[in-house]
Parts: structure tokens; sequence; C-alpha cells
């Protein structure tokens, strides 16, 4: 069967997502596209999908009997209603983080799912994908002992002019919030954050670099910087100190030079580089599983768990060097 697949959303992750359903991945074929930018969604028919038909809303895309599964891929603040409306269709559907960017949100879109009975939404967390990851994830559960610490980094060369301080928490440490929930298996009680003296590169409503603490049920104490100016490259970072260990997150693989007296191997500059295979692997995941009409992979709850934790880190933001409690409501039981 041939999963037949609606993106609302055409801009970058709509277009790569686009690409790799029509070109790479096997399963799954782009029927539909919608966007408030009609011509953006135009564009992206013509270039990869040029017998998709084109909705006026996203809404209408979703109720279209010519569609099985949806992709969302519009802005953030969009997810929740498109999400909503996927489920009360009983479509399976891929969300890109953030689920919602309210916790209320995603906590409407958990109770939904909840009330259809069976999973039908996967949030875009990437990295549980990611062939690295995992293998950290391998080595910390059969050789590191009790996790203690964890040191990370999220650094981007540069990000738009628009990217504000509240930002680096939903748009960029949302990944680090889920992928260490995941890594460690654990829950985080509180958080904090240090802003060290702003770079230069920054402006006004963008306090960079940040360092934001989780610390865990189980007492794991996690660090992860945040620089979203750093020029030099896109680099995830991801050290964790066990009671028999110390293990780190693979280098993506590069060539090593000795040239001019100098080792070097070059550095990514964005994620769509750093985590190609990763999203390979997710979305072929979705289509997979969509082709039953279920989903695996990050959950509805796992997208509410990092809504309630992006809060509470925003809300340490504008409380610096404050610890603030997270507080987790119960799991339902489709989510065990
Ligand atoms: P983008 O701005 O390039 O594209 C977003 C598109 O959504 C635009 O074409 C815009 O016109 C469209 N849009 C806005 N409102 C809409 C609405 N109401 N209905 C339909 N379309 C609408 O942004 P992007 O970089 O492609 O990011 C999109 C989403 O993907 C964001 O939520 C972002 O956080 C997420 N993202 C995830 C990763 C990842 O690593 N997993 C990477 C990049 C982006
Ligand atoms: C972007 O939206 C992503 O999701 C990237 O993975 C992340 O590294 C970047 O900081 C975000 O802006």
């Amino acid at each position: 069967m041939t999963v037949k697949i609606g993106v609302i959303g055409t801009g970058m992750i709509g277009r790569d997502h686009t690409r790799r359903i029509q070109q790479v991945l096997t399963g799954g074929e782009v029927v539909a596209f919608s966007d408030v930018n009609l011509e953006g969604a135009k564009a992206l028919r013509d270039d990869l999908a040029p017998d998709a038909e084109i909705f006026e809303s996203g809404q209408a895309l979703i109720a279209s009997d010519k569609v099985d599964a949806v992709l969302v891929t519009s802005w953030g603040a969009t997810h929740e209603e498109y999400v909503l409306a996927a489920i009360a269709a009983g479509k399976p559907v891929f969300c890109e983080k953030p689920l919602a960017t309210t916790a209320e949100g995603a906590k409407g879109i958990v109770e939904a799912e909840v009330e259809h009975g069976k999973r039908l939404v996967q949030v875009g967390f990437m990295r549980r994908y990611d062939k690295g990851y995992n293998q950290l994830k391998d080595t910390l559960n059969s050789e590191l002992g009790a996790p203690l610490m964890v040191h990370a980094a999220h650094r981007n060369p540069t990000v738009p002019e628009q990217y504000v301080t509240p930002m680096a928490i939903h748009d960029t440490l949302i990944h680090e919030i889920d992928t260490f929930r995941w890594l460690l298996d654990d829950d985080y009680v509180a958080t904090r954050v240090t802003f060290p003296r702003t770079c230069s590169a920054s402006h006004a409503k963008l306090r960079d670099p940040q360092i934001v603490t989780l610390i865990t049920k189980k007492g794991v104490v996690i660090n992860t910087e945040i620089f979203v100016n750093c020029k030099y490259g896109y680099d995830i970072q991801c050290e964790v100190v066990g009671e028999e260990g110390v293990a780190r997150l693979p280098e993506p693989m590069s060539v090593v030079m000795r040239k001019n007296a100098k080792l070097q191997n070059p550095i990514l500059t964005d994620w769509k580089g750093r985590f190609v295979e990763a999203f390979d692997t997710e979305l072929q995941n979705f289509v997979d599983t969509a082709a039953t009409g279920t989903v695996e992979g990050p959950s509805a709850w796992d997208g509410y768990m990092a809504a309630v934790t992006s809060d509470a880190c925003v809300a340490a933001q504008e409380d610096e060097g404050a610890t603030i409690d997270i507080n987790y409501p119960d799991r339902p039981a489709l989510y065990n």
C-alpha cells in the first residue's frame, strides 16, 4: 500500500521532508500541499510532486479522501489546530516540533488522542533516531553504571533576527529536553538558567549564550549550553558521566586532513546535514506505521512533557538563577 500524504507548511522543512518522501523513502507519496503562502506551495509541488493537489486550507487537506496521513511542517503556533483536526479525522499525523506552543495546547492534544483510543500523533523529535545517540544510549545502559551528570551543548552558527531569548528554549533546547528524557529514561523535577556575558553578535532581545540546568527525578544534573551565534558551525555535543565511566556522543563522520602544519576536519553548518539520516529514519518509521493506521516513536505525551518542561525553563530564564520546580501530571495508559 502507498500511503498518500498531505503536507501542511511548505517552507524549509516541509520541502526537505517532501524530498525525502518523494526521492529517498519507500511506501509514501505526497499527494497534497497547503500553505498560507499558496505560491510557495505551488512552487514545491512543481519541483517535487507535480501531480499533487493544492488545498486552500490545512483543514480542507486533512478532510480530503485523497489524504491518508498528514505532515504538519508549518510554523509552530499553527501545529495544534492541525494535529487536533487530524485526530478528529482519525488520520495519522507527523508533527514537527513543537507539538504545541503552550503546555495547555499540548495537553488538549493528549486528551483528544486518549479519547480517540489509539495513537495517531508522532512528534518530530528526530534525535531519537540518530545512530550516535542510540550508540550512546546503548553504552550508557551496558557500560557506564548509574548516570550522574550530562554536559551538553547546542550551538548554531547564527539565527534570524526574530529569534529572541525564549526561543532558545521552545525552538532549540526542546530537542535536548526530549532527547535526555529518552536517553536517561527519566523525567525532570527542576530547572534553572544562567546567563554568561552576552556575545557581541547578539542583539537586545536575545541573551546568548545561556546555560540551562535540568535536574531529573533520579538526581542526574544536566547542563546544556545554548549558543546560537557561535559562528563556527552547527555543533551538538553531549557527554554522559556515569559511576563506571564517561561516554561521548560521536562526532559526525568527516575526513581528517593534514595540511599547512594543521590537523583539521570540517564542521557542519546546519541541522539538515547533521541529522539527515535520523530524519530519513523517523519519517520512514512514520510512513511504515501510518500504513497500518497508527504511529510509533515520540508521542503526543512526549510533546506535552517537552512543552511543560519548556514553560518551566522559560520561567527560569525570567527569574535568573532561581530553581523552578517541574511538575508532571500522571501518564495516561495509552502512553505506557
Ligand atoms: P519556514 O518558515 O521555512 O516554513 C514554515 C511554513 O509554514 C511557511 O511556508 C509558512 O508560510 C507556513 N505557514 C505559516 N502559517 C501557516 C498556517 N497557518 N497554515 C499553513 N502553513 C502555514 O519554517 P521551517 O524552518 O520549515 O520550520 C517549520 C517547523 O518545523 C517549525 O515548527 C520548526 O520548529 C520545525 N523545524 C524542525 C526542525 C528539526 O530539527 N526537527 C528543523 C527546522 C524546523
Ligand atoms: C531549529 O528549528 C531546529 O529544530 C534545529 O534542529 C535546531 O538546532 C535549531 O536551533 C532550531 O532553530
